[in-house]
């Protein structure tokens, strides 16, 4: 079986979800947005797909002149040569496309063998537990605005299952963020809800200087907060080992850090953080993820999934140590989460009312999507 096409498929959508000048999500008005498909194409037939932020110029350009004629089953051989292609591409072979590419390729062997992607990698287990992720914060009256507001919408996360929630607080472009007491009282008020039970975690403001970010750690730790997450900019791996090394709550990262496998490595030998991270958009997919795991396995520690997905669900069936958490969201009072976009028939991560998403079983990543939809939104090329 050789590779004979890679294609995108461009789309239109209705969108209720904004970005502030910062890149943070929110709910806002409706307005026209687009996402898009990648699609994976062998000379039998058989095909893989991935939705991702990949437009037709970097497939064409980079992507195709480099996989076409090759077996989609020599997936390590294939990321190496992309991952080799990457430094002169200019950016446009980041690790965001590479991933979407890559998850095709997963897709593709699962559908073809008729298999779940965890299954394909060696499963441990079938569902995961959830935690809540919330929104950063934002000024909306009833959204997630003050220390009462978390606390709330802390309760009703409680009462939907979650045996996990984890805040992400107040940023620029809000004016008075960050404001480091304002994340801590935050976190007591989502405590004083929830009660001692549920494990609760904080993602704040990701550039607070050290002095901010261990008056943080120490709160957190009065209040039993089981992780603290990239509160300083990650580039500065020497901050993050002083301030692992102050406090005693576990600090959870590098999730923005580029550079993959070795940028874990790095920070697991210089103890930059108690348990490392991965997502599969972060390092370029889950042939990465995987050597994370393995990695952070053989160092005796933790390694926490970042961001949902079908590639993350199907990492965290594949992984034995406890690194245990799916982050289900990004939550919001004024969001449904559990509808599907409009490109899929159903979500990919459904949670029962014990907090648990199963992994998906269909063949590859599990995707059900509405192919009918996607051909009929399609954005006409210039
Ligand atoms: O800054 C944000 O909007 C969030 O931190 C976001 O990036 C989220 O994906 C995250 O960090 N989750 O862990
Ligand atoms: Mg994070």
């Amino acid at each position: 079986m050789r590779i004979v096409d890679v294609n995108v498929r461009v789309f239109n959508y209705t969108s209720t979800i904004i970005r502030d000048d910062e890149g943070h999500t929110h709910p806002g008005e409706e307005h026209d947005a687009r996402s898009q498909l990648l699609t994976v194409v062998c000379d039998d037939g058989s095909e893989g797909y991935s939705f991702g932020p990949v437009g037709h110029a970097v497939v064409n350009s980079f992507i195709k002149p480099l996989v076409v004629g090759e077996d989609p089953y020599f997936r390590e051989k294939i990321w190496q040569h992309l991952v080799h292609n990457q430094r002169g591409s200019g950016g446009t072979l980041n690790d965001r496309v590479l991933a979407t590419f890559e998850l095709a390729l997963w897709d593709l062997a699962g559908r073809k063998l008729g298999l779940p992607v965890f299954k394909l990698l060696g499963a441990f287990r079938d569902k995961v537990p959830a935690y809540g992720s919330t929104t950063c914060g934002d000024e909306m009256k009833g959204g997630l605005s003050t220390p009462e507001d978390y606390a709330r919408f802390a309760e009703w996360l409680v009462k939907r299952g979650y045996k996990s929630i984890k805040l992400h607080t107040w940023m620029p472009p809000i004016k008075w963020a960050p404001d480091p007491k304002m994340d801590v009282k935050a976190c007591a008020a989502v405590r004083e809800a929830v009660g001692p039970d549920i494990a609760c975690t904080l993602d704040c403001y990701h550039a607070y200087s050290r002095e901010d970010a261990y008056y943080i750690g120490r709160e957190l730790e009065k209040l039993n907060y089981y992780w603290l997450e990239e509160p300083m900019d990650e580039h500065s791996t020497s901050s993050y080992t002083w301030l692992a090394e102050q406090l005693d709550i576990p600090i959870l990262g590098p999730e923005s850090a580029e550079g993959k496998a070795q940028t874990r490595a790095e920070w697991i030998v210089q103890k930059a953080s108690d348990m490392t991270r991965t997502g599969v958009m972060d390092v370029g997919g889950i042939i990465p993820s995987m050597k994370i795991v393995h990695l952070a396995e053989s160092h005796g520690i933790s390694c926490e999934i970042h961001s949902p997905g079908g590639g993350n669900l199907h990492v965290l069936g594949a992984m034995a140590i406890p690194g245990k958490w799916y982050e289900r969201g990004l939550l919001h009072p004024f969001t449904d989460y559990e509808v599907p976009p409009p490109w899929l028939n159903r979500i990919i991560d459904p949670m029962d009312k014990d907090g648990f998403v199963p992994v998906p079983q269909g063949p590859g990543l599990g995707y059900d999507i509405n192919f009918a939809y996607i051909n009929g939104n399609l954005v006409k090329e210039k």
